[in-house]
């Protein structure tokens, strides 16, 4: 069975992410979506948040589930007995940082392998750090992350300006 984990903070996850994530359960028979509880970044969205955000947004894929992890995802995937770590490449900026992290986490588990999908075209500007920035002016982020999320995003705008 080969399972492949899709690492990342998806702090919100967005139609980028949401299209990497399909493509890529086509490619193993289950795929993880592994969402870092502690990232130095300091998320805006608890990794509660962050996970059901996922859930709602993968139910209708039979082989995805979500997990909230800590520490080294060379460990997190070695638990999971994953085959391959997932990521995407938006543009080159994306492409040295990537590289790295492939490398040094090949180094600490050659048993994992990193497999690097490229963005669709018409994602490859998205980030989630620009939904956020654009959802705490009170833009419109329709076009940006998944519908079942949109409001949930507003809302913490919302409730951090009361
Ligand atoms: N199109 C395609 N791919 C995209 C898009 C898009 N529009 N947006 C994002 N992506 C890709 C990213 O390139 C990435 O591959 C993935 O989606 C997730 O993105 P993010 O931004 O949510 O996640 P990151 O980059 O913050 O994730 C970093 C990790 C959490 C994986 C990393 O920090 C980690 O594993 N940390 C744990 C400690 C560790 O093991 N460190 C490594 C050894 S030093």
């Amino acid at each position: 069975m080969r399972i492949g984990v899709y690492p990342g903070s998806f702090d919100p996850v967005t139609l980028g992410h949401l299209d990497i994530i399909l493509r890529a359960s086509k490619l193993v028979d289950h795929l993880i979506i592994g969402v870092l509880k502690n990232s130095s970044k300091s998320p805006l969205f608890t990794s509660e948040e962050r996970v059901k955000f996922l859930e709602l947004v993968t139910e209708d894929i039979p082989n995805v589930t979500i997990e909230a992890y800590q520490g080294l995802l060379v460990d997190f995937a070695d638990e999971k007995n994953a085959n391959v770590i997932v990521r995407g490449l938006r543009a080159i900026t994306d492409f040295e940082y990537e590289l790295q992290l492939a490398q040094t986490n090949h180094k600490m588990n050659p048993k994992v392998d990193t497999v690097f999908l490229t963005t669709s075209v018409e994602y490859a500007y998205l980030s989630s750090s620009t939904v956020r920035e654009i959802a705490s002016y009170g833009g419109k982020i329709e076009q940006f992350v998944p519908a079942c999320i949109v409001q949930s995003v507003y809302e913490k705008y919302n409730k951090l300006r009361r």
